[in-house]
């Protein structure tokens, strides 16, 4: 069997706002992007996801599209956008677009002339209905806070809107604005992308019912009668005809919230057609105390091990495949939340990147993990950017949660943890801008930044990119089976991957604290073994019984 190439092929993500900028307005740009590509070179990724650069009002920081097919002017122009894609080319980098397909910004003119009377040709394009009993038509709850639907007086109907009010739900019911979808994607290809992440795709298909939602859960926002919905495997199907079968080596990943293990084997499955790889987030709220987002709290290690390990059994046996991933944009950053951002940064960072990557699936890493950035702890509500996290300050301080609780709770959760200026280098701005940046940045980036990284073999982006070398060497790492062991240790996560006559035991010590590990007496690890990567320089080539220091990760190969 042929094995597909984003298997061995490492993917980064670039949220070009953070990223470079190259005109000093405070904004990064593609220019900017394109002037780092020698630098993921040199970390060795095969792929760069660029977050949305279309045209945009960036209420949501482009997950607000306007224009589907212009560049956002302050990225630049399709002119650079084309040479981007040429340059990262030449150098065998490829690159995914993002596409946002749920929902568009208020202001794109499909939505502009839907508003405009019921009898419009658009009208159809979005989801308007009529109010019940003087409310909104049903009890929904928008995953920004509030009510899912917004009025709107000039037609005396409401609107969708799953996300922010100005983040309006196409209506994928209908066959027209499916095209409509479709043909803007080919369009992206023509141009030479190598393909897709789609933003929030198991949420296109809305139960037609739209019921209320009964529930006694914290859930019970409406997400059950949207999630994985009646026809979502229907619509990936007709996607995946209509654009995705054009090119056999498009990498097509989908961002799929609140899902589930047999929906996203069926998203992956090759047989199915729909998508190649998902991405699940169950493994990130483990810091979410009855599944509540906005509280400070520590996470809990057994349940992150075993979401992990469900996922993977539950994807290889069913035959699909993950997305390996700890950060991304709307995450804090994970050397600041599984990791210790002071007093082990090198060694939790290191420990983390080994976990994720040995894992069976497809890495992706977020920009600046590679080098350990960090939360910023911003202290002020000023200065915090991210329309999710302002909503939810502004409903939490109504509910009348103190200050000094939610700005705890923001510091800890909110989605600009991720998006500070990239550390570039100790200069002004870590040489991120010479403007003023659009968002504030961690204050440690005079130590924490990629200048001092590179000058340092024993750094942070050393380890990352030989993770990223090692699975282009080891098929075991791309292809090998998991198998977990040592369920219950309180501080370690450990797991054996297996390939024909290859064997990895990966041990990594999770806490500041010393602990032992000893291999269980029922697995039988015989042949020579050596130590692929760790994380201290003098681990012992001892996989039987071995004392681990804090966050101390070793990946054995037999
Ligand atoms: O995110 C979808 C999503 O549900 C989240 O991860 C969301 O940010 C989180 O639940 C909030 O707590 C995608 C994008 O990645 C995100 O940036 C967009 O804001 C969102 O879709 C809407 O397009």
């Amino acid at each position: 069997m042929t094995q597909p190439w984003w298997k061995k092929a490492v993917v980064y993500q670039i949220y070009p706002k953070s990223f470079k900028d190259t005109t000093g307005n405070g904004v990064g740009d593609l220019q900017g992007v394109i002037e780092k590509l020698d630098y993921l070179k040199t970390l060795g990724v095969d792929v760069i996801w660029l977050t949305p650069i279309y045209e945009s009002p960036q209420r949501d920081n482009g997950y607000d599209i306007s224009d589907y097919y212009r560049i956002n002017p302050e990225y630049g122009t399709m002119e650079t956008f084309e040479r981007l894609l040429q340059q990262a080319h030449a150098k065998g980098i490829k690159v995914i677009m993002d596409i946002v397909v749920n929902h568009t910004s208020t202001e794109h003119p499909w939505f502009r002339e839907s508003a405009k009377s019921r009898e419009n040709p658009y009208r159809d394009f979005y989801i308007w209905k009529d109010g019940v009993n003087g409310g909104p038509p049903n009890n929904w709850k928008s995953k920004f806070g509030g009510s899912a639907w917004q009025y709107d007086e000039r037609t005396g109907q409401y609107y969708l809107h799953l996300f922010d009010v100005t983040q309006a739900d196409l209506n994928w019911e209908n066959p027209e604005l499916r095209e409509r979808i479709y043909e803007m994607m080919r369009f992206w290809l023509d141009k030479g992308v190598d393909g897709f992440r789609l933003d929030v795709i198991n949420l296109i298909s809305k139960d037609q019912r739209f019921p209320n939602d009964t529930l006694e859960t914290p859930m019970h926002d409406g997400r059950r009668f949207y999630t994985d919905g009646p026809r979502i495997h229907e619509f990936l199907k007709e996607m995946n005809r209509q654009v995705f079968a054009r090119n056999p080596d498009l990498l097509t990943v989908g961002e799929m919230s609140s899902t589930t293990i047999e929906n996203c084997i069926k998203y992956t499955h090759p047989d199915e057609r729909e998508l190649n790889m998902v991405f699940s987030f169950h493994h990130l709220k483990v810091d979410y105390p009855n599944g509540e987002k906005w509280v400070a709290a520590d996470f809990d290690f057994l349940r992150l091990k075993r979401i992990l390990s469900d996922w993977q059994y539950g994807m290889q046996r069913g035959g699909g495949w993950n997305a390996l991933f700890w950060c991304n944009h709307d995450q804090p950053r994970v050397v600041s939340r599984f990791g210790d951002d002071r007093k082990y940064h090198k060694e939790s960072a290191k420990m983390l990147a080994t976990a994720i990557h040995l894992l069976q699936g497809t890495p992706f890493i977020y920009q600046g993990e590679e080098i350990g950035m960090t939360n910023p702890y911003f202290e002020n509500i000023e200065d915090y950017r991210d329309v999710e996290s302002i909503n939810a300050y502004h409903l939490l301080r109504a509910q009348g949660k103190d200050e000094k609780t939610v700005m705890a709770a923001l510091k800890q959760k909110s989605r600009d943890n991720a998006r500070t200026p990239m550390q570039w280098s100790s200069e002004k701005n870590a040489g991120f801008s010479s403007g003023t940046p659009w968002i504030g940045l961690a204050p440690n980036y005079k130590e924490i930044n990629v200048e001092q990284a590179l000058k340092d073999p024993d750094s942070i982006f050393y380890h990352y990119q030989k993770l990223i070398q090692l699975r282009k060497q080891y098929d075991v790492i791309a292809y090998g089976d998991y198998e977990w062991i040592l369920e219950d240790h309180p501080h370690i996560y450990a797991y054996l991957r297996r390939y024909r006559q290859e064997t990895l035991l990966v041990i990594n010590n999770f806490y500041g604290v010393e602990t032992t590990f000893h291999l269980p007496e029922n697995i039988n690890l015989g042949g020579r073994h050596r130590i692929l990567i760790s994380n201290y320089p003098d681990t012992v080539n001892q996989l039987h019984h071995l004392r681990l220091r804090p966050y101390e990760s070793v990946a054995f190969y037999i």
